[in-house]
């Protein structure tokens, strides 16, 4: 079989992409170091951060408009304390309503962000956040219906740390851009004018927004200088519908120490990572040798019209599609950053630990109810391309879906044919059960409140805040382009 990769490489090699000396120069957008997130502590009242246009140097020869909430990209890393109340005040200095979804965090609905909670130009938004959950790696993200896809690719996200006080750093390495090291990956594309490159119709509707050049915390294939020793990287894919399946081109192993709820029972060894769109890993890293490393990811083959050729052809045909990261690897992975190793610098951990005291423990009662959830490409009704939608109803602002009873546990069954889908539960974190009823083992999975849903999965849930009609949870794919066009639903919990 000739697959998608293979055909694309044999068309760069004929001269029907880019001229080469294009190329050549744009080479110099990688390498950079890797740019560190700033850090805002809401442990006290005060802090605000501002919804802002930008302008943000991604390539080497021009600026690009982007959105960010409080810099010109993205938004700097929220950390919140387990037991206080994090205060903040989100301002829109944008030109349309935005939103700051908390994604992971167990709060009400009133203050979850979610697309009822959308806010003005020239308005402030003010929740208090009572956190009361699990040490985590958890992120925000503007929420509007319709719109999200838009603006988390401008740059309207962040990562969120949650910080257990009681629990210590359990053994982790945990000095902040140092041995403990956010990484944010998304992919984008740009126009000639170093412009942002986006659409949302044919194939990049149907798989979603995937694009050629990837970035980490806002710059293109960058390079960390890490210790030696162990380093633990707080992996986020923030792409919109990209999933990755991250390796270290030498086979390295690594160890993943938490998942979206939080800590994992005891470390899990790998050498390959799947990270679906929304969902965090926090990896411990050996560098120890002092061997520079790469980290690559295989391409993405979620695709309804198949992979291969007739795949590759037919989003070519039917246009608004972008192009493939360059495969640097023999298995036709890319290049999503490097690291260096600063022998100068020792790390501070240089044994991993063996298990997590305060890893989250699944708190269930027996379930008392199941609900199933069919996640459509298309909806009955709508014609050939009707819009997407969940239990063949596509998102309506005005219609809640479930009432759901605060604190009852239930089984929600999701199903996602024709392609995988990861599917999103605000308000809570979930334990998998199965998986086309192959139990899941939740001591290598952990608390989820994201799952990449490829045929039938079921989900143990329970909700233990409030969400009223007029600010429901939602339930929806977390490919963004899927959810702007109605694969979406909304949820009360009383
Ligand atoms: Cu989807």
């Amino acid at each position: 079989m000739i697959n998608r990769r293979k055909f694309l490489a044999g068309a760069a090699a004929s001269g029907l992409t880019m001229p080469f000396l294009l190329k050549a120069s744009l080479a110099a957008e990688s390498g950079r170091p890797l740019p560190i997130p700033s850090v805002v502590s809401l442990d006290g009242a005060g802090n605000s951060i501002d919804a802002i246009y930008g302008s943000h140097s991604f390539l080497a020869n021009g600026k690009t408009r982007t959105m960010g909430y409080g810099q010109d990209y993205l938004g700097p890393v929220l950390r919140m304390k387990r037991g206080q109340t994090s205060k903040i005040n989100v301002g829109n200095k944008t030109n349309n309503p935005i939103t700051a979804h908390w994604h992971g965090l167990h709060v009400p609905g009133k203050v979850d962000g979610g697309p009822q909670l959308a806010f003005g130009p020239g308005e402030t938004w003010s929740p208090e956040l009572d956190i009361d959950q699990p040490a985590a790696t958890l992120w925000y993200h503007s929420h509007v219906h319709g719109q999200t896809a838009d603006q988390v690719y401008a740059g309207l996200a962040g990562m969120i740390i949650i910080d257990d006080p009681g629990a210590g750093s359990e053994g982790l390495p945990d000095t902040y851009g140092v041995d403990d090291i956010p990484l944010i990956v998304q992919d984008k594309a740009f126009n000639d004018d170093a412009s942002l490159l986006y659409v949302k119709r044919g194939p990049s509707l149907m798989h979603g927004f995937r694009a050629e050049k990837i970035l980490v915390n806002g710059a293109i294939r960058p390079t960390a200088s890490v210790p030696s020793g162990l380093v633990r990287f707080r992996l986020l894919n923030a792409s919109n519908a990209r999933i990755y399946t991250f390796r270290f081109e030498d086979n390295r192993s690594f160890h993943q120490v938490a998942s979206d709820g939080g800590l994992l029972g005891a470390p899990s060894k790998m050498s390959s990572l799947v990270l679906a769109p929304a969902e965090r890993a926090e990896i411990i890293v050996d560098f120890s040798d002092g061997k520079a490393a790469r980290l690559v990811s295989l391409p993405d083959a979620n695709n309804p019209m198949g992979g291969g050729m007739m795949g590759g052809m037919m989003s070519r045909m039917m246009g608004g599609d972008t192009g493939e990261p360059e495969p640097v690897t023999s298995n036709d992975e890319f290049e999503i950053m490097s690291f260096d190793v600063d022998q100068q610098k020792q790390g501070a951990v240089q044994t991993l630990p063996t298990t997590f005291a305060s890893a989250p423990k699944p708190l269930f009662d027996e379930p008392v109810r199941r609900r199933r959830f069919e996640l459509n490409m298309h909806t009955s009704g709508g014609g050939m391309m009707g819009n997407m939608g969940i239990n063949d109803k596509p998102m309506s602002m005005e219609r809640i879906d479930e009432r759901v009873r605060l604190g009852e546990t239930e089984i929600w069954e999701v199903f996602a044919n024709e392609m995988e889908h990861p599917f999103h539960i605000h308000g809570t974190s979930f334990q998998v059960l199965s998986h086309n009823g192959v139990p899941v083992d939740m001591a290598t999975t952990g608390l989820k409140d994201v799952f990449l849903v490829n045929g039938i999965a079921e989900l143990l849930v329970q909700f233990n805040k409030p969400a009223d009609e007029q600010t429901p949870y939602m339930y929806h794919c977390h490919i963004l382009e899927h959810e702007d066009a109605g694969m979406m639903g909304q949820f009360t919990v009383a």
